[in-house]
């Protein structure tokens, strides 16, 4: 099995103080929350952007000063955001990519997300795709549910997307495909061949999900955007603790984390 990629996705556009108290939101409080993901075991860091007073936005000039200072410390891999919040245009959203960030996501689709609809329109997101080519960033492809990979799965055969792809099963938003192992396991079976792939559980979903990717040879998201507890009733302290965990049972299940570098190869970054 390849070593195991660790992911911190430290902010989100949806999680607030008030429910996480740690939630890093000024570049530089992003970019430490980096350092401390990096130092704990994570290879890439999943970044969203907020206003001083903690608006979500994709501002550009923000997120160039987050990549900057996440660059100043440490050497991991910065996936910017293109969901950014629902509600924004496809227009803001696809700002930060003009950066030349390593990696970017890419929804596959659109789907209920708690009361409000995310919405990614079929020829948006091949706007998004061919600005992302343009740019040399690598998407990663974005999956709450299976009709999502379905899509992927039809733009590789029509040649839009060449080569491995990196995917994200983001399971357990209300709305879209449950935080299950049996939904894992769907997914994962319907993966094109030499995919790479991590999971994002949500909420309580988050730990028992990523325990089973690494025993299936998946990688492993963790950070606030998707969870922000240790477990039940106990707030995470900070997302290096959410990290520290995964790469503590990864080393017991005998996977060594990945490194940022290692984690480029097996990505198919430069
Ligand atoms: N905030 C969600 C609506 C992404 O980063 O690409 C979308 C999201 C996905 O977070
Ligand atoms: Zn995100």
């Amino acid at each position: 099995m390849d070593k195991l990629i660790i992911t911190a996705a430290l902010t989100g556009a949806e999680v607030t103080r008030a429910q996480q108290p740690a939630l890093p939101i000024t570049p530089g409080e992003i970019a430490d929350a980096a350092f401390a993901c990096a130092q704990a075991g994570a290879a890439m860091v999943h970044v969203h952007a907020r206003l001083p007073d903690g608006t979500p936005t994709q501002d550009k000039e923000i997120y160039r000063q987050i990549i900057a200072e996440v660059k100043k410390r440490c050497n991991v891999i910065v996936q910017v955001s293109t969901g950014g919040a629902v509600g924004m245009t496809p227009q803001e959203r696809l700002s930060p990519v003009t950066l030349k960030p390593e990696m970017a996501t890419l929804s596959m689709g659109s789907v209920n997300f708690g009361g409000d609809v995310f919405m990614n329109h079929p020829a948006d997101m091949e706007v998004f795709l061919r600005a992302m080519r343009e740019h040399g960033v690598k998407p990663e492809l974005e999956i709450f549910d299976a009709g999502m990979l379905s899509t992927a799965q039809r733009w590789l055969k029509k040649g839009m997307l060449n080569g491995p792809q990196h995917f994200d099963f983001v399971l357990g938003i209300p709305g879209g495909m449950a935080g299950t192992p049996e939904a894992l396991m769907y997914l994962r079976s319907q993966l094109p061949a030499q995919s790479t792939w991590t999971v994002a559980g949500i909420g309580p979903a988050q730990l028992p999900l990523g325990t089973l990717a690494m025993v299936l040879g998946g990688h492993v998201r963790v950070g606030f955007e998707d969870n922000v507890y240790y477990r039940k009733g106990e707030l995470a302290t900070s997302n290096a603790q959410l990290v520290a965990r995964m790469a503590r049972i990864s080393r017991e299940l005998d996977r060594p984390v990945a490194t940022p570098n290692e984690a480029r190869a097996l990505l198919g970054l430069n």
